[in-house]
């Protein structure tokens, strides 16, 4: 007998990113060969026509996996009994808005979504991707009141451009390569850092000089690269992402990965609270464990921590505009 579908909310259904995740979640490729799925689509009620269209397209895909799909505006509908939730809807920075605009307004709509994501199933699992990322799965928590460790935010994007770029100055293959973590926010305060990094299963030789001046600025600069040769921000490779985020999440994982999650506090010191990208252990069934026992050295811990004060700063304006 097939197993019971699961549920997986995407919001921003109508948006970039969404349009090419959306095959790959129906494909089984994420929940797994034998995983049937329903895709809920939410959006803004002036997408939803717009969005009809993608369903339709949906439905053309004949997937064997795909039971069902589900268009909506109501979040409370969207997110009733979701096993998955994947946030890619937010509110852009547009021209002459200052910052604290543009987060009340994601507050608002992270916060009214928290609300209704505590109508899920117990155990599922969010990734929040719409920026703000890592604040808004802060805000995100607080609002759903499930365990903080159930909500994450996406810096696989972030992973996967660093460890390309190993692979790139080695010569060898993206899967030749392990240990390239990302820690921190996903903006340009982010820290890729390859201090623990692996080709063929040996350190290799990567010169300061290429580490400090190329390395780390390309990494944390390349969304806005990709905007300024596209005219349009990352979309096949956010949604590829995605999906190795939440396969990972799902199913396992053979090494660590870069993920923003939740902090205690421990084991580097990162402010309790705060949603930061570490290196993680991936078991399967939404579990994960932050990797410790890393050696941080000087640059390192000051890279973290600049980005760390980015989020404490974040966080305190966020919450300061929750009505
Ligand atoms: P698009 O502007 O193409 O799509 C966003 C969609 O969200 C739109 O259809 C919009 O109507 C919808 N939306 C807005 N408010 C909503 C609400 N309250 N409820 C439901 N839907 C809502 O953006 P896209 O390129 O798909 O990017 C989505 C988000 O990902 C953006 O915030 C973007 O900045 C962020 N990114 C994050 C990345 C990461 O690594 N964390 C990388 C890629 C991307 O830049």
């Amino acid at each position: 007998m097939s197993k019971a579908p699961v549920r997986v909310v995407v919001t921003g259904g109508a948006g970039q990113i969404a349009y090419s995740l959306l095959p790959t979640l129906a494909g089984g490729s994420v929940f797994g060969a034998d995983q049937p799925v329903v895709l809920v689509l939410l959006d803004i009620a002036p997408a939803l026509e717009f969005m009809k269209g993608i369903m339709m397209e949906l439905e053309d895909l004949a997937c064997p996996l795909l039971a069902g799909i589900v268009g909506t505006a109501d979040a409370d509908e969207a997110f009733t009994d979701a096993d998955y939730a994947i946030f890619l809807g937010a509110f852009p920075r547009k021209e002459g808005m200052e910052r604290k605009d543009v987060m009340s307004k994601n507050v608002g709509i992270f916060n009214a979504q928290g609300s209704a994501l505590a109508k899920a199933k117990s155990t599922v699992r969010a990734v929040v991707v719409g920026n703000p990322a890592n604040t808004n799965a802060a805000i995100l928590a607080k609002a759903a009141g499930i365990a903080p460790t159930q909500i994450s935010a996406l810096t696989r994007l972030d992973h996967n451009r660093a460890t390309y770029m190993v692979a790139a100055k080695c010569g060898a293959s993206c899967g030749d390569v392990e240990g390239v973590y990302i820690w921190g926010n996903h903006s340009s305060t982010q820290y890729p850092d390859v201090s623990h990094c692996k080709v063929k299963g040996a350190a290799p030789a990567l010169d300061a000089e290429w580490k400090s001046a190329t390395f780390e600025p390309t990494v944390q600069k390349r969304g806005a690269a990709v905007i300024a040769a596209r005219k349009a921000s990352s979309a096949a490779s956010a949604a590829k992402a995605v999906c190795d985020h939440m396969r990972d999440w799902a199913l396992g994982a053979p090494k660590p990965v870069s993920m923003g999650v939740w902090s205690d506090g421990n084991p580097y010191g990162v402010p309790e609270g705060l949603y930061y990208s570490f290196p993680v252990k991936l078991t399967g069934g939404g579990s994960y464990e932050i990797v410790g026992g890393l050696a941080i050295d000087d640059h390192s811990r000051k890279m973290m921590d600049a980005s760390a004060a980015e989020l404490v700063d974040e966080l305190a304006l966020a919450n300061s505009l929750i009505k």
